[in-house]
């Protein structure tokens, strides 16, 4: 009799201090980068854990993973749709197979500025395309920028479309940017990230193009020769949670978690645009020729890609696409 009451009580206790919230072991938000450690996205993966640390202490536990670990932009976004990943930090194309109008990010010359892009990621254009994901199964938390894409390759200097002839380029894996190399007479072949510096190394692909973060940290530039400030597209590295996971969160905590993202998503854009103005000097003095393009040399690329625009309109939609184009040409 006695052993069945301590029984009962320690059931009890149990119960109690599994309830108690203060006793609760953290939950564990792990978030996929395909970008190494000294990249501003995932120290800004980072930072978003020291935010909610502060902000809610022993309550959530972020770990943040580099380097393709938990899987490529691709693969790691379909995790997170699932529901067998936490999180993900990713460029735009994984989410086009999702909602088309995703699209608009890779459209080439179409964000102009780091204000443009701010404008875009923090206003409507920003919220709408979020909006479209959550029946997805995906909440999309804040916009980190990837930044101005520039081509580099290890053959020659690209001054103009026509030098471009020939030149075997990965792309990211998405149609846009397929069609964009195409026309600009390019030999384009998607692949994901992880791979990108093998391909190179190797001589499987000539070329890539990246921002300059990536392209100095990823240590690109032991593979390449040549780079060319083409700024062909602006890329944003988007920050996403599993919605089924984020709406089981008290609705305190949901407002916390977002704040938190978006703090680190200020911390990350001026990282990476610092990074993108420095690393120039670096390239130079790693060896590698900076090729700057004069205004008309970019319209050359621009006027080259043109088509793209009207492919891609009914896909994306027009009225999206136009509401882009206004909030960038607002913020100029
Ligand atoms: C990293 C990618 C990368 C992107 C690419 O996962 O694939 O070229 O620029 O930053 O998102």
């Amino acid at each position: 009799m006695k052993k069945t009451w301590i029984l009962v009580l320690t059931l009890l206790l149990g119960i109690g201090l599994a309830a108690d919230p203060a006793l609760a072991q953290p939950k564990i938000l792990k978030i996929s980068n395909g970008v190494n450690e000294q990249h501003p996205s995932y120290l800004g993966g980072k930072k978003f854990g020291e935010i909610l640390a502060a902000k809610l202490p022993g309550k959530y536990d972020v770990q943040v993973y580099a380097n393709a670990q938990l899987g490529d932009d691709v693969r790691a976004t379909e995790g997170v749709r699932m529901g067998t990943l936490e999180m993900v930090t990713t460029s735009a194309s994984p989410l086009t197979g999702l909602v088309p109008e995703f699209n608009v990010f890779d459209l080439p010359f179409i964000v102009t500025s780091e204000k443009a892009a701010d404008a875009i990621y923090d206003g409507p254009v920003g919220a709408k395309l979020g909006a479209a994901l959550e029946p997805k199964g995906i909440k999309l938390l804040a916009y980190y920028e990837n930044g101005f894409r520039q081509l580099t390759n290890s053959v020659r200097e690209v001054k103009a479309p026509a030098d471009m002839k020939g030149l075997k380029i990965r792309t990211m894996q998405n149609p846009i940017h397929l069609e964009a190399f195409r026309a600009m007479g390019a030999n384009p072949t998607p692949m994901p990230f992880s791979e990108v510096f093998t391909a190179l190394q190797q001589k499987t692909i000539d070329g890539q193009e990246n921002p300059i973060p990536t392209i100095w940290l990823s240590k690109f530039y032991e593979v390449q020769k040549y780079v060319s400030l083409t700024g062909h597209v602006y890329g944003p590295h988007i920050v996403l949670i599993n919605k089924k996971l984020f709406d089981s969160f008290p609705a305190e905590d949901q407002k916390i978690i977002a704040a938190a993202a978006q703090e680190s998503a200020l911390y990350q854009r001026a990282l990476n645009r610092k990074m993108n103005s420095d690393f120039v000097a670096e390239l130079k003095k790693a060896g590698i020729t900076v090729v700057e393009l004069t205004a008309e040399q970019k319209k050359a690329f621009q006027d080259a890609v043109a088509p793209v625009y009207a492919t891609w309109e009914p896909k994306i939609g027009k009225a999206l696409m136009d509401e882009f184009k206004t909030t960038v040409e607002k913020a100029k």
